[in-house]
This record gives structure tokens, sequence and C-alpha cells, in this order.
């Protein structure tokens, strides 16, 4: 890889975002799409692809994309995320962002003018924190969810305001919503360069690596409805209390993921209703995110899992139902595009991952790989997910020679 005089200082866009949506309560950052730290790292985006001399166009799905020169058919298409889950890290999403403008910065530096179209993309509601459904932006401009579903979707952690309406305050016109063949048409290659959510890159000696797949994986809402009734005024034997079903179920998730291999299955998310601390819950309702190397595979956990939950709702009395909310089936990557980027780059290793990207969405539609940056806590979705500013400077460097080559 050639060096590359880099100005450390310039490279890592990073400190200039470093205290936009940070979660005083939760730690780290929230950063949720159409909230007002989402917005605003939108304009911070527009503003530094405009200091490059960018073209920034929205497109009708809440997309943001900066061309480098004319926009047109075959680009070369970087990009990531800048949302957040709730209490996220510093850089899931915006170390890629960051990272593609910072690599057309360099390659502008050294008087480099791409032969073929670029553009950075920034992907709208990646985390699918606000609406429930990941990677929506890239789902609706591939026509991978229905517009109609998309903007019905309500925020049901507040104001149940629907992603069609968020849209329209935003700009955005709900009945454009949906597929988008022009923007769709125009990608010849997309690249996301994303840190590493695992411990991939932990003790190997390359600061990056290209990924080789995804995990198959869902969320499914699981609603349990049980008896509101008093804490104190009720026996133990006359309630139909969801909260211990809900209880049970979240330990069936557990078990039934961790009794086949490598499979994972998560509740991070509860409510309780009218969740009173002396009131015996009407309904609780959790969100089961599940995981496996195949398709068939998570398919079959998620079905154990509502066979238990099921079990364990009737055993108190109460009822569940299990909807599907979001659905990404296993990826894996263009192997020569793959084993081309490992190369070009020196021989790089190839990594799995368990995290879905927009990457993953596109991979169906258009020639994708990804680019992983170490992390060296091994943890995300969490404030302890980090990247060495050395190891964030090699992710540009790679990005900036994998482009020279491209362009
Ligand atoms: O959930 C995921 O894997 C990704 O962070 N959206
Ligand atoms: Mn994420
Ligand atoms: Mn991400």
């Amino acid at each position: 890889m050639p060096a590359v005089a880099v100005t450390r200082g310039r490279l890592t866009g990073l400190h200039e975002i470093v205290d936009v949506g940070r979660d005083r309560a939760r730690g780290g950052y929230s950063r949720h799409v159409w909230q007002p730290a989402e917005i605003e790292l939108r304009a911070w985006f527009v503003e530094r692809a405009e200091r490059l001399g960018l073209g920034v166009e929205h497109d009708r799905n809440g997309n943001i994309w900066a061309w480098w020169g004319a926009p047109g058919d075959d680009a070369v298409v970087v990009g990531s995320h800048l949302d957040s889950v709730p209490g996220g890290g510093e850089y899931d999403g915006p170390l890629g962002v960051v990272s593609a403008l910072d690599a057309i910065a360099l390659l502008q530096s050294t008087g480099f003018t791409p032969g073929r179209p670029c553009a950075v993309v920034v992907f709208a509601e990646e985390e699918g924190s606000r609406f429930g459904v990941a990677c929506l932006g890239s789902r609706l401009m591939t026509g991978a969810i229905d517009p109609e579903r998309a903007g019905a979707l309500a925020d049901a952690d507040a104001d149940g305001v629907r992603f069609a309406e968020a849209a329209e305050a935003n700009g955005i016109a709900a009945r454009h919503l949906g597929r988008d063949d022009a923007a769709l048409g125009r990608i010849g290659l997309f690249l996301e360069l994303h840190v590493e959510q695992g411990r991939g890159l932990i003790g190997l000696d390359s600061p990056v690596a290209v990924a080789s797949s995804i995990l198959a994986h869902g969320r499914w809402r699981i609603d349990i409805a049980g008896e509101a009734n008093h804490a104190g005024a009720t026996r133990m034997g006359d309630r139909r209390d969801p909260m211990v079903a809900a209880a049970r179920g979240i330990v069936a998730v557990r078990d039934a993921a961790a009794a086949r291999g490598d499979d994972r299955a998560t509740v991070g998310r509860i409510h309780a209703l009218p969740g009173g601390t002396n009131v015996i819950p009407s309904a609780v309702t959790t969100w089961l995110d599940a995981r496996s190397a195949r398709d068939d595979d998570t398919r079959d956990l998620v079905a154990e899992i509502t066979a238990r939950v099921g079990a364990a709702a009737a055993a108190e009395g109460c009822s569940v139902t299990v909807v599907e909310e979001s659905w990404s089936g296993a990826v894996h990557f263009d192997p020569v595009l793959r084993d081309g980027l490992a190369a070009r780059l020196g021989g790089i290793p190839a990594l799995p991952t368990g995290a879905g990207h927009d990457a993953g969405i596109l991979a169906a539609h258009v020639p994708t790989a990804m680019l992983f940056v170490r992390n060296p806590s091994g943890v995300s979705h969490s404030p302890e997910e980090h990247a060495t500013l050395d190891d964030a400077v090699a992710g540009v460097v790679a990005l900036e020679h994998v482009l020279r080559g491209l362009l």
C-alpha cells in the first residue's frame, strides 16, 4: 500500500461531530432518523461534502448523495449511515461516512481526478432504531420494502409518529417513497467501510479486513396479553401476569439460541403496559433479534422460540402474538470483488460478520463489498465501541488506494 502523506487532524472528521447526539442518560450516542441529532449530522455531512466540491442530492427515500463530478451511470459509490442505536458507539456508521469523505479529500490532494462517476452516500435509518425496520433507506431504494408499509411504520417509543409523517416533515414527499431505479441504476459498485463489530481483527496484524458474509437476521415483535390488576390486592393464584410470561420467554430466547451452535438471539427492548410499579401489567411487548448463518436456521430458531414463548404465556393464562418486523437474508459477498479488494490491499483477511449493513441490502442488486476497520474493544452498539486513530487512518488510506484503482 503506497505511503500517502496524510494529515491526521484533517482525516478523522469524526472530531467534528463528536458531541452531536451524546446521550447523557444512556451514555454513548442516540442519533435517530429525523430527530435533532441526526438532522444535525445530515447538515454536517452536506457542509463537509460541499467543502470538497461535491454536489449534494437528496433522494426520494431520505438518503443523501454527494457526487464528485457529474452524477452518472456505473458510479463507484462509497458511504454508510449516520444514525445510531440508542446509546450507540461513535464509529458505527459515521466512520464509514467520514472515511469516504477523507479518502476523496486525499485523492483530491494529490491532484487525482476520477475517470468515472463517484458518490458518497448516507443511507437513512440503517439501525431501524426509530421505525423498527433495519436499513430502511436502502430497502426503500431497492424496493425491498413496500413503501406503503414503510410509510405506516410508527415510532413506538415516542409519539407514534409514522415514517411518512417524519419524512414529510423533513422535505420528503411520502407519496414518492419507494424503489428508485434512477438512483439504483447509477450504482456500478458499492463499497462500505465500517468499524468491525466483533473481535475478528483483534490479534491480527492487519488494521483492515474485507467482509465475506453477513448472518441472516431479523426482528420480531412479541406481544403478551394478560390481565391488569392491583399488585397488592391480587393473590398470586389469581393473576394472569404477562410480565412473568415475558420473563420466561426471554430466558427461552437465550436457551434456544445457546443450544444451536453459533446462533444468536436477543431481547434488548421491553415495554410493559401501563408500566406502574404497583400494577400487574395488562400487556408486555418484547422485541426479538435472531440471527444464524442460514436463512432456514434463523427461521427454525424463531419457530422454536415462538413455541416456547407460547407455552410460557399459556402457563400464565396469557395470550401471545409474534409478528415479523424486519428480515435480512444471509449475504455472501461477491468472492471475485472481495478477493480483488483484498489483493489490492496487500492480502488483508476476509471476515464474516453478525452485523447487518446497507451493503447487505445493496449486495442483491449491485456489485458490493465491505471494508472493516479494527475495533480493539471488540464491542459495538455501546459506548465502548472504538477504533484507534492509526487504524482509522489505515482505513482511509486503504479506501483511497482502492478508489484510485477503481476510478
Ligand atoms: O443490527 C445490525 O446488525 C446493524 O447494526 N443494523
Ligand atoms: Mn449498528
Ligand atoms: Mn452500522
